[in-house]
């Protein structure tokens, strides 16, 4: 399909910025929205200021629009009761609000911290155990979830993104495995949403790297292919220090997220 008016929740952040411009080309108007000031409307944008926790303004957000691309919550480990706010209560809303206003596709960005808990060097397929990481990942889990429930329910279709590292150059060791290169990032966003039918599944955001942990055979058949790899950087990637051996970061594929929190905030 190709959206008449696409809405991307969390515009203003680092990959909103990305996807800003480089779906510009493939949609007919742009909906942008986040709770953090963005730049302002340029031809065929809208840009819309909205807390996902405010149930009725996600709803007015939504109105109008036939295709989403959830970026917008908190990327890390925080406090619980912050998570809730923009991640639990911010994914609901955004679907209950898909359902209520017609929406038929969304893009949801889930992250490898669903996964975390898998040894470093394991292959995982999309059907592999969930194991997050922290309260981050878990959220990112339940997000997947709604998105299920949304399918199975309403037929509202929806890609999950299980996202690695998306930066413009991969910065440690870890990120011989889990980066994900903006041009990557576009394009496999583009296919979910140029696909002629999506239904529910679940992707790995990660570019073509030599010694993949996540595998997702059925990811071509959306006509995605990774066009970048982290082995240009291999060499110099190699010279940085290794962790300690025994360091849960450097055991686990969530890194150095396995050892944050939980913080005390509210206890
Ligand atoms: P980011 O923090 O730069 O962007 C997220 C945006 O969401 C921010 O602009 C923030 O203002 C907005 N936001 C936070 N709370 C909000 C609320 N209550 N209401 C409305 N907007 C709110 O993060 P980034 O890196 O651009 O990530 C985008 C998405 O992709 C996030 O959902 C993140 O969890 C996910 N992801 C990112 C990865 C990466 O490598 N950058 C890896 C895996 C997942
Ligand atoms: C994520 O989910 C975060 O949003 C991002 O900032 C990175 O830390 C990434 O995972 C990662 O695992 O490298």
């Amino acid at each position: 399909m190709r959206p008449q008016r696409l809405l991307i929740t969390g515009a203003a952040g680092r990959l909103g910025s990305h996807l800003r411009q480089g779906l510009k080309p493939h949609v007919a108007a742009m909906r942008l929205s986040d709770i953090a000031p963005m730049a302002p409307a340029g031809v065929g944008e809208e840009v819309v200021s909205c807390d996902l926790a405010d149930k009725p303004a996600v709803g007015r957000l939504v109105a109008g629009c036939d295709a989403v691309v959830h970026l917008g919550g908190i990327p890390n480990e925080q406090p619980f009761e912050r998570i809730v706010e923009a991640n639990i209560k911010g994914v609901v809303h955004l679907y209950e609000a898909a359902r209520r206003h017609g929406v038929r596709r969304l893009v949801y960005a889930s992250s490898n911290h669903v996964v975390g808990f898998h040894r470093q060097g394991e292959v995982l397929g999309t059907d592999c155990e969930r194991r997050p990481d922290g309260f981050y990942g878990l959220s990112k889990s339940f997000g997947e979830d709604v998105a299920r429930l949304y399918f199975d329910r309403w037929g509202i279709e929806s890609a999950c993104l299980r996202i690695g590292s998306c930066v413009a150059q991969p910065s440690d060791r870890r990120m011989l495995h889990t980066w994900l290169s903006h041009r990557d990032l576009n394009e496999l966003v583009r296919c979910c949403l140029a696909a002629p039918s999506l239904g529910f599944r679940i992707l790995w955001g990660v570019s073509a790297h030599r010694d993949p942990w996540w595998r997702d055979e059925a990811a071509a058949s959306l006509g995605f292919h990774p066009a970048d790899s982290s082995e240009p950087h291999r060499e110099r990637l190699e010279r940085l220090p290794p962790l300690d051996a025994s360091d849960p970061a450097r055991l686990y594929q969530g890194g150095a997220f396995v050892k944050m929190g939980p913080f005390e905030d509210g206890w």
